[in-house]
């Protein structure tokens, strides 16, 4: 069975919403980064760069274990392994990766800094908050125009939206209001009703 190391953050939830969407089994391991637990020496050894998520598949390519760490990475990989939320087609596949890049290189980063500085940094830094809020909302300017074109961030129900939904999730943090964004607000609440990704949301349980 799959080993999942994870907490209930949005770059966790992303791969326990994937598990749930493929249907394969797998368990949970909890790592409270609260806690500082993603700095033992344990967990370190699956991920050198002491974040979750971070998987360890039985059966990986050839039948041989894989440890993975990235949430991106272990989304493509499940998508590969079942051949499903990622296409065939090299365009749409592509288009997939486009979108699951932007999440990974912009809305996570982003959306955490507007986090960070909102609701944990020791003393309010105007500037800091000025910048990633207004980052942030530029970035759901952009997935509302696309998804104004689109269903989908890539078309069909994909990674790239299962990447970007558990951030999207966290929109009061960044102070958000859906209603400004119309087109996310109908995907997100599209996503939101699919009972696989309310069990991944869920996850690690309590
Ligand atoms: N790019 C990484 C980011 C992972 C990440 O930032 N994880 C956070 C939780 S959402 C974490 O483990 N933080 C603990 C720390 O920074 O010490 C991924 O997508 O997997």
């Amino acid at each position: 069975m799959i080993d999942l190391y994870t907490w209930g953050t949005p770059n966790g939830r992303k791969v326990s919403v994937m598990l749930e969407e493929v249907g394969l089994p797998y368990h949970v391991h909890r790592v409270d980064i609260s806690k500082g637990e993603q700095f033992k020496p344990e967990f370190v050894a699956l991920n050198p760069n002491s974040k979750i998520p971070a998987l360890m598949d039985p059966e990986g390519p050839g039948g041989k274990p894989i440890s993975l760490f990235e949430s991106g990475a272990i989304l493509i990989s499940l998508a590969e392994k079942t051949g499903k939320l990622i296409s065939r087609d090299a365009r749409t596949r592509y288009e997939t990766l486009v979108w699951l890049m932007f999440q990974m290189g912009g809305v996570g980063p982003m959306f955490g800094q507007a986090h960070h500085f909102l609701r944990a940094a020791p003393e309010p830094i105007a500037y800091a908050i000025e910048r990633y809020t207004k980052e942030t909302r530029r970035l759901y300017s952009v997935l509302d125009a696309r998804l104004a074109a689109v269903p989908y961030l890539a078309g069909d129900y994909s990674i790239a939206d299962i990447a970007t939904y558990p951030w999207v999730a966290r929109h009061e943090w960044h102070k958000v209001a859906l209603s400004d964004f119309p087109n996310v607000a109908r995907w997100y609440g599209d996503i939101g009703a699919r009972p696989a990704v309310q069990r991944g949301m869920a996850v690690p349980y309590a």
